[in-house]
């Protein structure tokens, strides 16, 4: 890694044209609970349970389509800088997936302070107290999933979720996402959201058009198939 020639990898950044043989994967995922596993009958009537929150499959939002692997052979990976902005005492967006490099600023736009942080293996950091104009942030380096929190306030939460290759996309308010421009070829597809189980799919990208992939997470949703790669 140490002796490795930058010459290489320039002569592959000027070769890769945009990809001439390449599709678009498109799709739903949306969640869905299962009624006799999640009712209980009569039993969240009780005192001791008729405070238990239950998860609401149909709202959810956010899901998270990426492919899993390296990035394919040609195709050059960008790492614009992306945004999480504290406001209200919310972080804006709550669930950011971005390719590995990317670094990430987070302005306080708040009168107030913020400790933004995580303990999260793929990328521990502490930004400590400060407010604008000041701006601090932090270069994922590392594909994984990272939880960040505030020290001050228990509501702020966000996910920045760090994949390997730049070809994921977030759900859009229906559920839809679209991946577009991925080189023809067999895939491992996975399916994410922050509090659900996620799922794998193969998939094969076509050489011009798109392939359609529906999801559906949670307790009520389509089973994974037998033998997907993990
Ligand atoms: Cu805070």
């Amino acid at each position: 890694m140490k002796n490795r020639s930058l010459l290489p990898a320039l002569f592959m950044l000027a070769l890769a044209a945009p990809q001439a043989d390449a599709g678009d994967l498109i799709g739903t995922v949306v969640a869905r609970g299962k009624e006799e596993s999640g009712s209980g009958g009569d039993k969240y009537a009780s005192r001791k349970f008729k405070f238990v929150e239950r998860v609401e499959y149909e709202s959810l939002r956010d899901f998270v389509v990426s492919i899993e692997g390296a990035t394919p052979a040609g195709v050059s990976v960008a790492t614009p800088p992306a945004v999480v902005t504290q406001k209200g005492a919310v972080f804006s967006p709550r669930i950011l997936p971005i390719v590995v490099g990317t670094t990430v600023e987070w302005p306080n736009d708040d009168d107030i302070f913020h400790n933004v942080f995580s303990i999260s293996e793929a990328k521990e950091f502490d930004l400590g107290l400060y407010k604008n104009p000041e701006k601090r942030q932090v270069t994922f380096n590392r594909a994984g999933r990272v939880d960040v929190l505030c020290s001050i306030h228990t509501q702020m939460s966000a996910v920045v979720l760090v994949l390997e290759n730049p070809f994921f996309a977030k759900s859009d308010e229906r559920g839809s996402y679209a991946i577009t421009g991925l080189p023809a070829g067999e895939y491992t597809v996975r399916a994410w959201h922050e509090r659900l189980p996620g799922m794998r799919r193969k998939v094969t990208v076509p050489a011009t058009g798109a392939v359609r992939l529906d999801i559906v997470l949670g307790p009520g949703g389509t089973p994974e198939p037998a033998g997907t790669a993990r």
